[in-house]
């Protein structure tokens, strides 16, 4: 039997296939797949979203939006200079369509990027989950993932400090399954109906709407005192998990517990990792500023990039995986959002891999009208009794009917199920599907009683929950007191850096709270960060001048986890990593150079990019255009000694810009090295060729350059260069 949506493909299809309004003289106006799709062959693309209209607008006229020829370029006016005329439907229809082109932004995490893909099962699961995609070893499911900020606008800047969304979408052959979670396994609030408070601290001024997409104001920090459950969330966001890399260089998480159920409703707790296969790295605090103006679609055009050359980025997915008896065993409740379960205690079992594979091809068609839903589950998924999880299944269908602006946007094609939907649901506004059902009602017999509710006993049944049990407890509004710990976890994570990322902790408090103004929320931050740790509320109140508070030691101890640092492990490669190599029109000798080492690093799979003073053969960026930040790397070559000098200045680039470049990338702790007389770079800065990370080599040595400096890459940044509180 035909699906319902294939029904209304089919149709379709017929139309497009015919000689129809669609068709122009026998051009193939709107191109489409067939009932295949038009899937470009990669893993994970099943042609599905292909199967909707496409249009390239190639070998075609203008029409209005109901196929009328038009020349859509002059409004109808009353003689050449005379007034417009409202008659006008060409005018008036061009613009109302423009003036309805946006959509309201989401409310959180408007600012994102998104990317297609594929998930592969390692294995056959369905000892602990009936759900389909976990079923084989191999078995490969198309994917959608969004990353995003969270405070910010859909316009703000990539780089600025935040927790990062991290929205999985599984197209399974059994539904869509919606893992909407966060770069940070931990969340702020224990229970949904705070949400809104969060977020109103957190968002800009009401008055002035200051500061955009940063939590550096009186509000968050008032809110982050008043409500510990917050500071957990709040370190790892201080620490470079608030700004990673890339999205490609950061993990995922699930954040809440979920139950996965097998065929005989047996049930475990579990808890979703996806570690990133190219390695955490981190942005420092310095960098990430100057970014924002450099390149405010950063970490946007990096996925981008990646994916468009190939270098398709991978997570492994990992459950900690618990019996339902374990709910309170481990000192805090696994219905506790504001906790980690420490790998110590539950290892994480990998269970697959994803990969990006596929660029969109519209972002609003797609990434824009990506409608996410942590109540999106499959048949051997179900959810936890967190308060926070139970509340999200509620909000994220009412911001959907919001920004869609009805009740369809499951139909948009992104949305779409890629196994057929089949209800009673009817009518509302962007109706797009033409239901035949002349009897939408259950139970019925004209239309032979479909669709009939699904039963256990046909096919492999239907979503059910059976071990979950009710508590026999009264109606409270209240918090469960086995959620009021906030303070041991937070000192858990802190305790687990290394110095160098604790000092990043430090310092990118005392930023925020040097941007607060009310010394009320100040000191209140400060008791709070008092009782993770005497150690971390001392270092910060000392930079605001305020009296080191003494040690408020309830909830201190010397345990450590591992695996919450971004610092410290080299990365796996250096595919992709952005190499800056500095060289001078002045000199073909220079220029030549610059070549033969951009060649050796494309051979690793990196990025070269050579600048000079402008653009010409072999040169692809101009020092007026460039950064340290947009490197991860920078090498000077021989005969540049000229870009260097303090005395003369250059029309070409602002002052002394490659010598900043140098300088700066030294203090961002980024792998730099010189050839021959381009050492005069680091000369001028006085940074030493001794020193870790800074490698100075002479003509002979250029050609193990390549080499030495994939070392000092992978290690990424060099944290001895950043000072540490004596
Ligand atoms: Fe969300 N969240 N959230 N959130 N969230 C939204 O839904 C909400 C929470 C997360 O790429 C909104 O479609 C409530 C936790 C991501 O499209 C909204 C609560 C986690 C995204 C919403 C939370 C998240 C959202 C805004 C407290 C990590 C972006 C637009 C109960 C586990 C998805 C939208 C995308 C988006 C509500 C808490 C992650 C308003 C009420 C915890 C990744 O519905």
């Amino acid at each position: 039997m035909k699906t319902a949506i294939s029904t209304g493909l089919l149709l379709l299809n017929a139309v497009a296939n015919a000689a129809c309004p669609y068709m122009d003289g026998g051009a193939s106006l709107h191109k489409r797949g067939g009932e295949s799709g038009g899937s470009s062959g990669l893993p994970g693309d099943d042609g599905y979203l292909d199967r909707f209209y496409v249009e390239d607008g190639k070998g075609t006229y203008t029409t209005t939006d109901f196929g009328t020829r038009v020349d859509d370029t002059h409004s109808l006016k009353a003689g050449e200079r005379g007034p417009t005329l409202l008659e006008d439907f060409v005018l008036r229809t061009k613009i109302t369509k423009f003036d309805h082109e946006r959509v309201p932004e989401r409310a959180v995490h408007a600012r994102g990027a998104a990317a297609h893909g594929y998930f592969e099962s390692y294995g056959d699961y369905s000892n602990i989950t009936s759900a389909s995609f976990l079923g084989k070893g191999g078995k490969k499911t198309p994917i959608f993932l969004r990353f995003s900020t969270v405070a910010g606008s859909r316009g703000s800047a990539d780089t600025v400090r935040d927790v990062h969304g991290f929205a999985l979408r599984f197209y399974t052959d059994e539904g869509n399954y919606d893992i909407v979670g966060n770069s940070i396994p931990v969340f702020f609030i224990q229970d949904a109906i705070q949400f809104p408070d969060l977020i109103h601290s957190v968002k800009p001024r009401p008055d002035n709407e200051i500061p955009q997409a940063a939590t550096a104001h009186d509000s968050a920090w008032d809110f982050f005192g008043q409500n510990p459950s917050a500071l957990h969330t709040l370190l790892w966001a201080l620490s470079g998990h608030g700004i990673p890399r890339s999205f490609r260089h950061m993990d995922g998480f699930g954040v809440h517990t979920f139950r996965f159920v097998n065929d005989a409703g047996k049930s475990k707790l579990v808890k979703y990792h996806f570690k990133t296969k190219q390695g955490l790295a981190s942005l420092v605090w310095a960098e990430a500023l100057v970014l924002n103006g450099q390149n405010s679609d950063f970490h946007r055009q990096d996925l981008f990039d990646a994916i468009d050359s190939k270098n398709y980025p991978e997570w492994e997915v990992g459950v900690q995986i618990m019996d339902e008896s374990d709910v309170l065993r481990f000192g805090f409740d696994l219905n506790d959002p504001t906790k980690i379960v420490p790998v110590e205690m539950v290892p994480i079992t990998p269970i697959g891999k994803f990969v990006l594979n596929r660029n969109t091809k519209n972002y609003f068609a797609e990434t824009e009208q990506a409608m996410f839903n942590p109540g999106h589950v499959v048949r051997g998924i179900d959810f936890s009794d967190d308060p926070l999880l139970q509340g999200r299944l509620f909000s994220y269908v009412d911001t959907q009917i919001n920004r869609h602006g009805g009740p369809n946007f499951e139909q948009l094609p992104i949305n779409q199920p890629h196994n057929g939907v089949h209800n009673n649901h009817r009518d509302g506004a962007g109706q797009n599907m033409i239901h035949l059902n002349t009897a939408p009602y259950t139970f019925n017999t004209l239309n032979e009683g479909f669709p009939k509710p699904a039963t256990q006993n046909a096919g492999r049944g239907h979503f059910t929950a059976p071990a979950r049990k009710i508590i026999d407890a009264n109606y409270v509004r209240n918090i469960s007191p086995t959620f009021l710990d906030y303070w041991s976890q937070p000192r858990l994570f802190f305790q687990s850096l290394g110095p160098a990322e604790q000092q990043m902790v430090v310092n990118a408090a005392r930023f925020e709270l040097s941007k607060v103004s009310s010394e009320a929320v100040r000191k209140a931050a400060i008791a709070q960060f008092n009782k993770i740790s005497n150690d971390l509320a001392k270092r910060v109140a000392m930079a605001l001048g305020m009296t080191a508070p003494a040690p408020d030691s309830a909830y201190y101890h010397n345990n450590k986890t591992s695996g919450v640092a971004t610092f410290g492990d080299p990365l796996p490669t250096i595919k992709t990593l952005n190499v800056g190599i500095l060289t001078t029109t002045t000199s073909p000798a220079a220029l030549a150079q610059a070549a033969s080492l951009a060649k050796a690093f494309k051979g690793k799979g990196a990025m070269p990019k050579i600048v000079a003073e402008y653009i010409t053969a072999g040169v692809d960026m101009t020092y007026s255009a460039t950064d340290a930040v947009l490197f991860d790397g920078v090498i000077v070559v021989d005969g540049t000694a000229s870009l260097f000098s303090m005395t003369t200045a250059s029309s070409m680039y602002p002052p002394q810009r490659p010598a900043s470049i140098v300088r700066d990338a030294f203090l961002y702790g980024k792998p730099v090295a010189a050839v021959g007389t381009g050492k005069s770079a680091f000369d001028v800065s006085t940074i030493a060729c001794a020193q870790d990370g800074v490698y100075c080599v002479d003509n002979n040595g250029v050609n193990g350059l390549p080499d030495t400096f994939e070392g000092g890459l992978k290690t990424f940044k060099f944290l001895g260069r950043f000072p540490i509180d004596a």
